[in-house]
């Protein structure tokens, strides 16, 4: 500054100065502040080397606020600088440190149940199935009474679940969350007539205790055919082949009698797991009463379904030994697949 130093340039400068150091967000921002105001050519600088053109009065007066000021701005420059350095932002906020070594974006991934159902399907497509997405909210006379399931009867015992409303008032029962995705057969019956091939996978809800190979919600992949002539050579080719296409033609597949209202005969069907067999699915051909449950003549048409645990067949595929890590959360194992 090479004008006549004043009171009130000093307080003019004083103002500019602190307002200007306070938005300075960085050290290479400080620097050039002290080299503006303090440097060897800054504008206090000027002042000071100007005090000589004032008279002896004015320059004692002028020449101590200078100087009062030269120290404060000495201590807000150092008081800057501190802070500064304690907010560790030596770079500009939006600053990239390209020296930093890169560092691998995380992907999300599809979920272990959705993989292993996605190659349920693909088997089961090939197969000639066609995929059919159903509801989980379901209602009681399609997860319960045209399967052939009353109100009084036990297998409703073994699939207690967790009703919406129980006590609803309607020839279609109550609403409930679905305990099986069989309600999908009655409910693709009645929109049309055979031939029939389908598999719609869903989740399923059952009210019970969890173990190593029962959770609470779990998914089931269901299937049905229908059509003139099948029998149950046909269920047991279509059960093979899909254990052939998921594990290998070398594992050992054990199909026993088992009992489900709506099929008759019923069977079920498990895998060996080192020795042990665990149960992936239970399957049947078609009871004549459900088939006219959805007006079918059971004289012209016969049926097979199955309803198959993707969690277990991942389990046993991949060697997961407890299926409550599937609704655990737990990136750790989330991100193995
Ligand atoms: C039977 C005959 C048919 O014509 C059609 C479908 C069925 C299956 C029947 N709806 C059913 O739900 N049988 S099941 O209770 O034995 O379950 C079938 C499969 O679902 C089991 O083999 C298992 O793989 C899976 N599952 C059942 N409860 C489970 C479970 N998975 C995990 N946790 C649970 N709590």
């Amino acid at each position: 500054m090479s004008s006549t130093p004043t009171e009130e340039s000093i307080v003019t400068l004083k103002a500019e100065a602190l307002d200007q150091l306070a938005n300075a967000a960085d050290e290479a921002s400080v620097e050039s502040w002290r080299v503006e105001y303090m440097g060897r050519r800054g504008r206090l600088t000027g002042i000071l080397r100007n005090l000589g053109s004032l008279d002896p009065d004015q320059r004692r007066a002028i020449g101590a606020a200078a100087n009062r000021l030269k120290g404060e701005l000495e201590s807000a420059l150092d008081e800057r600088a501190a802070e500064i350095k304690r907010s560790g932002s030596s770079q500009p906020k939006d600053a990239i440190d390209v020296t930093l070594p890169g560092r691998r974006t995380r992907r999300g991934g599809l979920h272990p149940s959705t993989q292993i159902i996605r190659e349920m399907l693909d088997a089961f497509n090939e197969m000639g199935f066609q995929t059919v997405e159903g509801n989980e909210v379901e209602l009681e006379r399609y997860n319960f009474d045209m399967l052939n399931i009353p109100a009084d009867h036990p297998a409703r015992d073994m699939q207690d679940t967790i009703w919406i409303d129980r006590e609803r008032a309607s020839e279609d029962g109550g609403v409930l969350l679905r305990t099986q995705t069989s309600g999908m057969q009655p409910r693709i019956m009645e929109k049309q007539d055979p031939p029939v091939r389908i598999v719609s996978p869903g989740k399923c809800f059952r009210f019970e205790a969890t173990d190593a190979t029962h959770e609470w919600q779990f998914h089931q992949v269901e299937g049905l055919a229908v059509d003139e002539g099948l029998s149950f050579a046909d269920l047991k080719g279509t059960l093979y082949e899909f254990a052939r296409r998921i594990f290998g033609a070398d594992r050992k597949v054990r199909f026993r009698c088992d009992f489900f209202p709506f099929v008759e005969p019923g069977v079920d069907m498990s895998i060996d797991w080192n020795g042990r067999w665990v149960e992936i699915l239970g399957a049947g051909m078609v009871h004549p009463r459900v088939l006219r449950n959805v007006g079918y003549d059971p004289e012209k048409y016969t049926g097979f379904a199955f309803g198959v645990g993707p969690e277990r067949v991942a389990m046993l595929k991949y060697g997961i030994e407890d299926i409550r890590h599937f609704f655990g959360n737990d990136l750790r194992f989330l991100t193995q697949f």
